[in-house]
């Protein structure tokens, strides 16, 4: 499991604070349908996702997204406690959604480009640092309850 420092515990409740995560979450989803396009296959009923700019103009894309940086953002709130956050959600993605838990790290790695990406030279290697940290934590969480 992951330990978090104090100081990196302060950079990620931070820059969460500042985050967009409608846009900064359908973004991330996005982008990982492209630059992964195995991944689409757990969502067939998301409608055209054919190229890169059906996925980013795709509003289920959007909406989805969100709803994972959402969920994501329990991590911020619980930084001592990752596996028991996401006990439920290891299940679902487990035993009925079949997510290879391997696209937990895909999507953290994406989400770290995206913010890279909005918050510019504010994103220093300390942030990268412990945001890389997080997604990591989050990424074992969610895999925790396979079998
Ligand atoms: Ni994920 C549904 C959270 C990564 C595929 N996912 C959810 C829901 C949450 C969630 C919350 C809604 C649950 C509910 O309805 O009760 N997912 C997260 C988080 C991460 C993540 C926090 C990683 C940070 N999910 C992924 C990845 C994939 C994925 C990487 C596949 C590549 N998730 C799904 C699918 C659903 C889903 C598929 C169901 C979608 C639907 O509504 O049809």
């Amino acid at each position: 499991m992951v330990h978090l420092s104090a100081e990196e515990k302060g950079i990620i409740t931070n820059l969460w604070g500042k985050v967009q995560i409608d846009q900064v979450g359908g973004e991330a989803l996005g982008r990982l349908l492209i630059v992964y396009p195995w991944t689409s296959r757990f969502f067939d009923s998301f409608g055209d996702l054919s190229n890169a700019k059906a996925v980013m103009s795709n509003a289920k894309v959007h909406a989805h997204g969100a709803k994972v940086l959402t969920s994501f953002g329990d991590a911020v709130k619980n930084l001592d406690n990752l596996k028991g956050t996401f006990a439920k959600l290891s299940e679902l993605h487990c035993d009925k959604l079949h997510v290879d838990p391997e696209n937990f790290r895909l999507l953290g790695n994406i989400l770290v480009i995206c913010l890279a990406e909005h918050f510019g030279k504010d994103f220093t290697p300390e942030v990268q640092a412990a945001w890389q940290k997080l997604a990591s934590g989050v990424a074992t969480a969610l895999a925790h309850k396979y079998h």
